[in-house]
């Protein structure tokens, strides 16, 4: 098992094919290769996020024209839920642009949770920080999967984030884990980090005891409005190895080819598939921005044999 910096950065050292490979074989290992898991994402509550994460629509310390929305009602949920069941998607993921969720907010989503299962879909939801208790209530609502993700490294973190610690984010993945429900966790590269930083960030992930069991790839959606705006996508040569080395690293997770695959080649996305990626979001919206029509992805799924579980 890797657990040094050094091994990570020789990995991402290793010729282009050559890493590839080896996470082809890691991945053909523990999984059954073809099989791609679909999340179907819905934001329930849009914009005027305290924070003040600096690649995100959903700030309110950027303007980025985002349009607010308070919390969406039940049925309102219920009815996206069972759209995305019937496009293919398995888990349906709540998201809430909140620090924290205060107050009756819990117990709404917690209500959500119940009846999204009911649906026979794996439910998911991404709120912002928990204690202990709120991680319980979740947890008892029958929710399967928390995500909050390590977003970058934590020699990288203060760049991006100031209004939550790196530490902040490791005590709500704990209460997460504690309360008996499985981890979603992940970041977005080409935020501006080196290749050593987004070295040390799968390695954070990797280290998470358990690691995660799923684990959301990002490519930063540089949004007008946003510190990050101009920033440079990275060449897809690099982001197909971090893939390639997120599924070295954690060979039993799911690893999630998530933000950023609209306007991305298929054959890009399909080498990320060579590279161990097996999860994707399914759905034209991710929570504020787009993604990839669910026509172009089934088209895509055909063309490379791949299908949805
Ligand atoms: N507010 C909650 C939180 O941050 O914990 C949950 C929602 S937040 C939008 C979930 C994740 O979306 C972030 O941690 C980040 O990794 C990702 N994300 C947000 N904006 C993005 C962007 N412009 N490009 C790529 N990923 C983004
Ligand atoms: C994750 O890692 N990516 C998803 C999900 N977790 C919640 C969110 C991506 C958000 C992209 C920007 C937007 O749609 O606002
Ligand atoms: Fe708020 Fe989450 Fe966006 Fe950060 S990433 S500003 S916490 S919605």
């Amino acid at each position: 098992m890797i657990r040094a910096l050094p091994e990570v950065l020789a990995l991402f050292d290793l010729p282009f094919l050559d890493l590839v490979h080896q996470a082809t074989l890691v991945h053909r290992q523990h999984f059954t290769s073809g099989e791609v898991q679909a999340s179907t994402l819905l934001s329930i509550k849009t914009g005027g996020c305290p924070e003040n994460c600096a690649y995100c629509p959903q700030s309110a310390h950027f303007e980025t024209g985002v349009k607010s929305q308070k919390l969406l009602s039940l049925p309102e949920v219920l009815e996206a839920a069972k759209q995305a069941k019937a496009q293919g998607a398995s888990r349906f993921c709540m998201g809430a642009a909140w620090r924290s969720p205060r107050g009756q907010d819990l117990q709404k989503v917690a209500e959500m949770v119940q009846e999204v299962k009911a649906l026979g879909l794996e439910t998911c939801a991404t709120l912002g920080l928990l204690d202990q208790e709120q991680a319980e209530v979740l947890s008892l609502a029958g929710l399967d999967y928390y995500n909050h993700n390590l977003d970058t490294s934590s020699d990288h973190y203060a760049e991006i984030i100031t209004t939550r610690a790196y530490q902040d984010r490791l005590n709500t993945l704990s209460n997460v884990r504690e309360a008996g429900m499985k981890v979603c966790c992940g970041g977005i590269v080409g935020l501006g980090e080196t290749r050593e930083q987004r070295s040390r960030f799968l390695l954070e992930l990797s280290l998470l005891d358990p690691a995660p069991e799923s684990v959301p790839i990002n490519h930063l959606i540089a949004t007008p409005g946003t510190p990050l705006e101009h920033q440079k996508a990275l060449d897809w040569t690099e982001f197909v190895r971090t893939v390639a080395v997120a599924r070295v690293l954690m060979p039993s997770s799911f690893v999630r080819l998530s933000a950023g695959r609209e306007g991305m080649p298929e054959a890009v996305q399909a080498w990320c598939f060579m590279a161990g990626a097996n999860s994707i979001f399914l759905g034209e919206k991710l929570l504020t921005a787009s993604n990839p029509e669910l026509e172009q992805d089934h088209q895509m799924f055909e063309k490379l044999g791949l299908t949805l579980i």
